[in-house]
């Protein structure tokens, strides 16, 4: 620690030190296989943290990971090992309402492993509001929404069962707006996949598409222009994460707003990508920036540059999403809504209570800390080995 920072005192009554932390790896299947451009998962693997501390408060954390390490540099394997042999060492004794000062010890222990600091960081908010009495949202500023506009990621890879499932999911008021993958293809035949799900749909959900790098620089300024006319109305992450300078020279002759998802972690690349004016929009996600401090420092940016805010997701159950939601709900603007559709599209959840889906909305989970319990069963069931 700095010397200019004052030592962990002893707390004032309520002992807020953090005293064990444990980690389990799990894995829930999902209801369909979800293909990206570079991988394609047929279940969905977590570790979850629990904090205890010294007043018997429990704290829980998610870090998602999506395919391994293929979505992002960081495994459930990697990220455990991580935990229990870097990070709960350097919280354990740390009082757990210093938030910032956790973040210190965390990057002090290990550089990034993002999502593993996210995982504890909400476990630190969680056991803190719970002592509390308070909701996570309240501690990061108060909640300014409570309910969030909610897409849907279609991502078969099959056009006639994408419709129907979004049939499905417009029948139900679940969910108007669906987010495509595509880049698994051709662009020829995602261009066509996609003129059937727009035809299909024309008048009653929107589209956006996510291309996970997919794209160059040519094949992006050959396809926008398409997407434009099917009245796309966002393109997420067309081009590798480097190439910003690219995604800039893209966004400059795109008829669609451009999102930056994997090429900003940091509040530093948000900054990069905010100088070279290269996206209209920014996803915001836990794993990527470290937690939910982090998360406000790159809206903040984000805010700074004239960058909208969208409320990204890595397929979280609902101890993720309900983290990501209190982050969000405490933002002062969320232009774009959210995808955190997460939980349904597993076929078993984590916790005592789902979140609530309703009206194209999801819902702030009420109650202190993140809103949501772990259920000791659930978390038998799909606890690995
Ligand atoms: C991503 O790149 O946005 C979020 C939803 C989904 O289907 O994939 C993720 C990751
Ligand atoms: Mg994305």
């Amino acid at each position: 620690m700095p010397e200019t920072l004052l030592p962990d005192a002893a707390d004032t009554g309520r002992d807020l030190m953090v005293q064990s932390i444990v980690s389990h790896v799990v894995d829930v299947p999902t209801v369909r296989r979800h293909k990206l451009s570079s991988l394609s998962v047929a279940s969905q693997s977590y570790v979850i943290v629990r904090v205890r501390l010294a007043n018997g408060a429990e704290g829980i954390g998610e870090a998602a990971t999506l395919g391994g390490p293929r979505w992002s540099e960081e495994s459930v394997e990697s990220i455990k090992a991580t935990i229990d042999a870097h990070l709960a060492p350097a919280l354990i004794g740390a009082r757990a309402d210093q938030f910032e000062r956790a973040g210190i010890r965390l990057d002090a222990a290990a550089k990034r492993n993002n999502a593993a600091k996210s995982a504890l960081e909400t476990a630190l908010f969680d056991a803190v509001g719970r002592t509390l009495g308070l909701p996570v949202a309240a501690l990061l500023g108060g909640v300014v929404r409570d309910r969030f506009p909610v897409l849907w990621t279609l991502a078969s890879g099959d056009p006639g069962q994408e419709i129907e499932e979004a049939e499905g999911k417009l029948s139900a008021k679940l969910h108007n707006t669906f987010k495509v993958k595509i880049g698994a293809q051709s662009p020829e035949a995602d261009l066509d996949r996609l003129r059937r799900l727009a035809g299909a749909l024309e008048g009653r959900a929107s589209l956006i598409v996510d291309a996970n790098q997919a794209w160059d620089e040519t094949v992006s300024i050959r396809c926008l222009p398409a997407l434009g006319e099917m009245g796309v109305k966002l393109v997420e992450q067309p081009v590798p994460a480097w190439n910003i300078t690219g995604l800039a020279r893209v966004r400059a002759r795109s008829p669609v707003p451009l999102m930056a998802d994997e090429c900003v972690f940091s509040a530093h690349d948000m900054l990069t990508v905010a100088c070279a004016a290269a996206a209209d929009v920014v996803s915001l996600k836990l794993v990527k920036h470290g937690g939910l401090l982090n998360m406000r420092k790159v809206a903040a940016v984000a805010e700074a540059a004239g960058i909208g805010l969208y409320g990204g997701c890595l397929l979280e159950s609902s101890v993720g999403a309900a983290a990501h939601l209190h982050g969000f709900g405490s933002l002062r603007e969320l232009g774009w809504g959210c995808e955190h559709f997460g939980p349904q599209i597993l076929t078993g959840d984590l916790v005592t209570e789902p979140l609530r889906f309703e009206d194209f909305h999801v819902y702030l989970p009420p109650g202190p800390g993140i809103g949501v319990r772990l259920d000791p069963e659930q978390l038998r069931r799909y606890a690995r080995e």
